[in-house]
């Protein structure tokens, strides 16, 4: 029996032959590696890439070149509010002293003036049969019946206070009217805290009457008075209606 070995030597010479067989020469251990070759030339370049996205924006550079103009005026703003009062200013020099109003004529010129106007008008008035005129008064209608508090308060309202007669020459005026319109008058008189006791409506007492027979007779239940269409009067219930006559 052959050793393994042994059948190992015997191929390895089985190989030798073969190859001898096939070339004449034998080859021999192989050499070691050459050099390598130097670098060929650069290739030519290739064709454009695409094109890439923008980069980020760079940082601001220093500031340079002069401000430009300013710009026109915006609109007016709306209104603000009202500020506070301010401090009261010192009192002011006196003026000029002016002469008496009686000896300064261009003063007494304009009363002159003033009073003509008004004694035209008041002429006019009357004529018309407007009002009355009777010593410093005037006495005016307005043709209205009404209650005694509402007589008040029309006078008054128009300036003026119930016709009340101081004297003779009032009660007449007062009395043209009454004739006139044919209508009874509240007067200005009132019944005191005492029956049959009258006076003025400030509280006054009277210093002319003109009583009709037999009256006062309502014995503090007639706290009005009124006047006839002869001029006497009677006292009378306030919630009557009678002629509205004022003086002025
Ligand atoms: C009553 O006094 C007034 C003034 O207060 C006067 O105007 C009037 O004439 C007097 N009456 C009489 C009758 O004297
Ligand atoms: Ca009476």
């Amino acid at each position: 029996m052959l050793s393994p070995q042994s059948l190992h030597i015997l191929s390895a010479a089985t190989v030798f032959l073969v190859i001898c067989h096939a070339e004449d020469k034998c080859a021999g251990t192989p050499g070691i590696p050459g050099t390598p070759g130097a670098n060929g030339l650069p290739g030519r370049d290739g064709r454009d890439g695409m094109k890439g996205n923008p980069g980020p924006p760079g940082p601001q550079g220093p500031p340079s070149g002069i401000p430009g103009l300013s710009g026109r005026d915006g609109l007016p703003g709306m209104q603000g509010p009202k500020g506070e009062r301010g401090d009261k200013g010192e009192k002011g020099a006196p003026g000029p002293q002016g002469l008496p109003a009686s000896v300064d004529p261009e003063l007494q010129e304009r009363l002159q003036c003033l009073k003509r106007r008004i004694t035209s008008v008041e002429g006019v008035l009357t004529l018309e049969g407007m009002i009355t005129k009777v010593s410093e008064k005037i006495l005016a209608t307005n043709g209205k019946e009404v209650n005694f508090e509402t007589t008040l308060e029309a006078c008054k309202s128009a300036g003026g206070s119930i016709a009340t007669p101081r004297n003779k020459e009032e009660n007449n005026a007062i009395l043209d009217i009454v004739k006139r319109f044919n209508r009874y008058a509240y007067l200005g008189i009132k019944e005191g805290e005492i029956p049959g006791e009258f006076h003025y409506l400030d509280g006054t007492p009277l210093n002319y009457t003109n009583w009709h027979a037999k009256e006062p007779n309502g014995k503090g239940g007639e706290n009005c008075v009124e006047i006839y269409t002869d001029g006497a009067w009677n006292d009378k219930k306030c919630n009557q209606n009678r002629l509205t006559i004022c003086e002025f």
